[in-house]
């Protein structure tokens, strides 16, 4: 063998090496291309595949294409895909501390929200390893407010509206202001509004921005009543077997992705508030009393889920006052 060929022989060995131990993940998400959390975990594989070189490679699934949202913790947990991206207070029905960030009025600001997070993190860590689930990233989105056809004053205006909720406590929380709630997923919130089955919601400027909310409502009301997060789990034993070079690239990538994506959100709130606007909608200021209702509502959720709350919940609930 001459040296070329001895170079090229060794570099083809190399080569093949490295393609043997490249892993392809899947990774099933619930919301769509445009929304920042996919920008920003399409963003993620690209610094990890850069950060392997090449040796671990993501492919995104968005908009609950490869597994339904309600299907992608599970999915991961029985390691069908290796991570997943979902909407972490779905989980309130395992556990109460899932649930915190979407609970009225508790923490309602970014700050607030980074506080709820700190004192969250250490107790959903153990209760995911439970699972063989291991969190990553977790990223807020924009306070959420209120969306309605005509102008809402007050509590009572709700009365009676068909609303669109997304998880258990938005639920209650309609249901407690008087109006019925249907889950319906992000997707699929324009299509729910043009069939009647919904006429008035609460989420964020970034989700009613992403399913051109002025389509179908006419005001936006940013009541800012809580930053609910998404959250990003890998599977543990899929993390295990990683070389450690692997899995300290991931968990670097993970946490610019975390620092990244709250940036993100803070910008949203501001930039896709003003594109309603510049799409005719009313942006409306919450009225003193429509706010004062919304709090006695959440203070009767805090109150309800401080007597049943298992004691994680507590626990975070504690961790959380106490700073
Ligand atoms: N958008 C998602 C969750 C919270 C938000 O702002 C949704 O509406 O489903």
């Amino acid at each position: 063998m001459n040296k070329l060929t001895g170079i090229l022989a060794g570099a083809a060995v190399a080569f093949s090496v490295t393609a043997a131990q490249a892993q392809e993940w899947n990774m099933p998400t619930p919301y769509s291309d445009a929304v920042f959390h996919t920008q920003n975990i399409i963003e993620f594989a690209k610094d990890l595949e850069e950060a392997t070189g090449g040796s671990l490679k993501i492919t995104v699934h968005s908009a609950g294409s490869l597994f339904k949202h309600a299907d992608i913790k599970n999915a991961v947990r029985s390691r069908q895909v290796p991570i997943g991206e979902f909407f972490l207070s779905r989980l309130a029905n395992e556990n109460a501390a899932f649930g915190l960030d979407s609970l009225p009025f508790l923490a309602a600001s970014y700050d607030e929200a980074e506080k709820l997070w700190a004192a969250q993190k250490p107790v959903i860590t153990e209760l995911l390893a439970e699972q063989n689930l291991m969190p990553l990233f977790a990223v807020p989105w924009p306070a959420q407010g209120l969306y309605t056809k005509n102008e809402i004053k007050t509590v009572a205006d709700l009365s009676g509206l068909k609303f669109r909720a997304y998880n258990a406590a938005l639920e209650e929380f309609a249901t407690l202001a008087g109006a019925a709630p249907t889950q319906v997923e992000a997707p699929d919130i324009p299509q729910a509004f043009a069939t009647g089955q919904v006429e008035a919601m609460i989420t964020s400027p970034s989700t009613g921005a992403s399913s051109k909310a002025w389509d179908f409502v006419s005001y936006y009301t940013p009541i800012n009543a809580w930053v609910p997060k998404n959250i990003v789990v890998v599977n543990k034993a899929e993390f295990d077997r990683l070389d450690e070079e692997t899995q300290a690239a991931i968990l670097l990538a993970a946490a610019t992705a975390e620092a990244r994506g709250w940036e993100m959100s803070k910008a949203e709130a501001a930039a896709k508030t003003a594109v309603m606007a510049e799409n005719g909608m009313n942006i409306v200021d919450p009225s003193p009393e429509l706010i004062a209702g919304l709090k006695e509502i959440g203070a009767k959720m805090l109150a309800e889920l401080e007597t049943n709350a298992s004691p994680e919940a507590l626990a975070v609930i504690e961790a959380y006052q106490a700073n």
